[in-house]
């Protein structure tokens, strides 16, 4: 069977190719970057931002595997045969890796780690003493599915006050459940730190946006590890600088990479990381891909696949 991969660039291909060999030496690896001349029989595609229009010229395509959690960056090409399934990777590695992301970035903005790492540079001894207490400060996560309510235990467990706010009304034990829009402000308005784990739908576009910074306690933190499109970045900026927010850690932006004169680089509020919240390897990504290819085949039930209702 024929797997064609689009995922790190035309570098990974020789990678791809010969984890699948080991993984499943029954799938016939093809590289995106130098595709056959006859696309026929190309049943499973594995891919991370598809350029727009090539999934819909293979005429044979059945499954598309994101090489992602998110599937934005597929459903971003208006070409998109729009009724192939789209399956999400998602590995037990991904909550584990997201959840340690906001843990770090939570504890991280509890004791003010950027001013020590900035005092650093400057050879500056500074004694003081954090400005939170991980036991006495609320986080509050947008989004309770794989990722937000893995995130949400764990914290819950490290000793933070954790709520979270979801569609539906999640039921996690420990956790505050907040649903809906109705309830959004409430949510806000009891959060020191506020995580950004949602899909980016149309629904959420923007949701990191002056209002919503302006229903958090003054002096609230912000982590985004979800989407660059979900942040309003001058609503964020001038939250920060007026003092309504104390500091953010921002893992995506819109577009990727950040751009090199972003004002986010050198904002002294502001942690950048790049894109790394989670990074499943491409070994345990091969796998879960040919798990996938191997149910689809048998016609058994896909999990995490993307639902056109909702819309993640
Ligand atoms: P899931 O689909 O499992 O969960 C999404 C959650 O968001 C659900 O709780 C859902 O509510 C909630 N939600 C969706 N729309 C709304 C809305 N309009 N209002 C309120 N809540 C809403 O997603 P995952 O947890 O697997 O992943 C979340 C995102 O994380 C991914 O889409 C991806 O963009 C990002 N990601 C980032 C990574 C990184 O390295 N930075 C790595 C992996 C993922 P309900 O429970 O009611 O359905
Ligand atoms: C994502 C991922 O969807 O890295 O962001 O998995």
């Amino acid at each position: 069977m024929r797997l064609i991969v689009k995922s790190g660039g035309p570098q990974a291909y020789e990678e791809w190719r010969s984890l699948f060999a080991e993984v499943s030496p029954g799938i016939d690896v093809l590289d995106w970057f130098d595709p056959p001349a006859d696309l026929r029989g190309i049943e499973y595609a594995l891919v991370w931002a598809p350029e727009a229009g090539r999934l819909a010229e293979l005429p044979d395509l059945k499954l598309i595997v994101s090489s992602g959690a998110g599937v934005d960056h597929i459903l971003a090409d208006p070409q998109l045969p729009g009724h192939l399934p789209i399956a999400r990777m998602m590995l037990d590695v991904t909550a584990v890796e997201m959840s340690e992301y906001v843990l770090m970035s939570a504890l991280m903005l509890v004791r003010d780690m950027k001013r020590m790492i900035v005092n650093q540079a400057n050879r500056h001894w500074e004694d003081f003493f954090p400005p939170l207490r991980s036991t006495a400060t609320r986080v509050g996560i947008m989004g309770l599915g794989s990722l937000g309510a893995a995130a949400a235990d764990l914290l819950r467990r490290t000793g933070f006050m954790v709520s979270g706010w979801s569609r539906r009304r999640a039921d996690l034990p420990g956790v505050r459940c907040h649903a809906g829009e109705a309830e959004f402000d409430a949510f806000l308005a009891e959060t020191d730190i506020l995580v950004c784990l949602l899909p980016a739908t149309e629904a959420t576009r923007g949701i990191l946006n002056a209002r919503t910074f302006a229903r958090l306690p003054r002096g609230a933190c912000l982590v985004n590890a979800a989407r660059g499109s979900h942040m309003v970045q001058a609503d964020l900026l001038a939250a920060l600088d007026s003092g309504q927010l104390r500091q953010a850690v921002l893992d995506v932006f819109e577009p990727e990479p950040l751009d090199a004169d972003s004002p986010l680089w050198t904002h002294p509020g502001v942690i950048v990381t790049p894109h790394i919240a989670s990074t499943p390897s491409r070994r345990d990504r091969a796998v879960r891909a040919a798990e996938l290819i191997d149910l689809h085949r048998r016609g058994e039930p896909l999990p995490n696949l993307y639902d056109r209702a909702t819309g993640y």
